[in-house]
């Protein structure tokens, strides 16, 4: 199975960001990854609409926004107005997640949420059948550079298990170094975020390095 490989652009050398984002897109990345925190949420500040719109303006391949905000009810325009194709939000910041992702549908993107490693599946079940995407955060969010947290991979796999039954892809948010995207691509994980672990700061092309974790 073709793995979905997405760089966090969190992680991406801000001084030459249109280098960065054509150099990732030839070397055949799948979807460009933006991590918008609101300090609030989580305690960080990354990227933010401009950020997303300038990333837009140098690839033709799919943009997702992992709004790691409080509220993002009211914000999800904003990021698809500039150019985002998926949005996810956390459940753990919304108290309409259903309408919320009903209305990115609407707009016509991809709808997903990203789930916390204290997120139960029992908590999300009923809004399981509205996602495009699920998420799973094996790190607490809000930095690159972390530990994977063990325990997440059962929650992982039992997400696989359900995925066919409703039409959402899996996809890893946190420490996927090449040793975790191995392991749970083997499980069946659909796609990768890829940070400080695996793709920026190796010392190697993001070709030689994309080429290797493709795993074709
Ligand atoms: C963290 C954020 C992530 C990170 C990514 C970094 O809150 O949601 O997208 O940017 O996980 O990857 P790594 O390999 O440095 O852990
Ligand atoms: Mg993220």
């Amino acid at each position: 199975m073709k793995r979905l490989l997405c760089p966090s652009m969190m992680c991406a050398n801000y001084g030459h960001l249109a280098t960065e984002v054509r150099a990732l897109d030839d070397a055949g990345v799948d979807i460009f990854h933006c991590d918008i925190m609101d300090g609030t949420f989580v305690p960080n500040f990354t990227m933010g609409v401009m950020d997303v719109q300038t990333i837009r303006r140098y690839t033709d391949k799919l943009v997702d926004c992992h709004l790691m905000i409080e509220n993002p009810a009211s914000k999800v325009d904003w990021f698809i107005d500039a150019g985002a194709d998926i949005i996810y939000i956390h459940p753990e910041s919304e108290r309409y997640v259903v309408k919320t992702l009903a209305h990115i549908k609407e707009r016509g993107a991809y709808a997903g949420i990203a789930i916390n490693p204290d997120t139960s599946i029992a908590s999300i079940s009923e809004i399981l059948n509205l996602c495009d995407y699920v998420l799973v955060m094996t790190v607490n969010p809000g930095f690159a550079g972390q530990k994977f947290i063990d325990f997440t991979r059962k929650k992982v796999q039992q997400l696989i298990e359900l995925k066919d039954q409703y039409g959402f892809k899996v996809m890893i948010d946190g420490h996927c170094s090449p040793d975790v995207i191995e392991d749970l691509s083997a499980l069946g994980a659909d796609g990768f975020i890829l940070g400080s672990s695996a793709l920026f700061k190796k010392g190697k092309t993001y070709k030689e390095l994309i080429d290797h974790l493709k795993g074709e």
